[in-house]
């Protein structure tokens, strides 16, 4: 092979790497926010229908990385919207410690259609009460959960197929439509999260990211791409 061809394949190659590594299109480690102080109007974060009364609380007591997380607490009720997310496959993941002492019921809910004050539409409503996880998507599914460590919560959202699976700690919970997922007759979109504590005691979070499912090519070093083509 000519030496002019191979620089083009691989710069080819770059350009498909490039788009097959591509990192997490949102991720938030909580550490860039002034502890003891709300998220509300940060860092894209804003209370249930722009309201800052649910609020959440940076924490610097507990952290999964760095030295801070969010503590969904009392009235916290707090929303990241997306916006574009209405193709390919998604990889929504949250570290989350549930305190040993937990008391009341927290939810994890992702909505494929979110307007404050406007249309709303749930994909996700999982409810964390009484040592078990429950989902309302149609199955009911339910998984004890585990307190005072840190677990990893990955919601598969493939928009190609309209389904949604949702793994705890890599254990399957549930799998489910995602435009039919709890409100129904929804839109085949990633809308937004929204952190609910329902005036339990706090849970935190921290290391959520939104990011590209990614193609096979990811799993071979740069190295092996080019002997493909030696
Ligand atoms: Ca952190």
């Amino acid at each position: 092979m000519q030496k002019r061809s191979r620089i083009i394949i691989a710069i080819g190659v770059l350009l498909i790497l490039g788009t097959a590594t591509a990192q997490a299109d949102w991720f938030d480690g909580f550490e860039s926010y002034p502890a003891g102080g709300g998220i509300h109007g940060q860092g894209g974060w804003a209370g249930w229908n722009d309201d800052p009364a649910f609020d959440a609380i940076i924490s610097d007591l507990q952290a999964f990385t760095g030295s801070q997380s969010v503590a969904i607490a009392g009235a916290a009720d707090i929303v990241q919207p997306f916006s574009g997310y209405n193709s390919g496959v998604w990889y929504l993941t949250t570290w989350m410690l549930i305190p040993n002492d937990f008391s009341g019921e927290t939810y994890f809910l992702v909505l494929n259609t979110y307007a404050p004050n406007g249309a709303q539409n749930w994909s996700v409503q999982i409810r964390f009460t009484g040592g078990t996880i429950t989902t309302d998507t149609a199955g009911g599914e339910t998984m004890p959960y585990v307190t005072g460590q840190w677990s990893e919560l990955q919601l598969v959202i493939d928009l190609q197929s309209d389904l949604q699976t949702f793994y705890y700690n890599g254990t399957m919970l549930y799998q489910a439509s995602w435009s039919e997922g709890v409100s129904g007759g929804g839109a085949v979109e990633i809308a937004c999260v929204d952190l609910y504590a329902n005036n339990a005691t706090p849970v935190y979070y921290d290391e959520m990211s939104l990011a590209p499912a990614t193609v096979s090519v990811e799993s071979k070093s740069l190295s092996q791409v080019k002997n493909l083509f030696r």
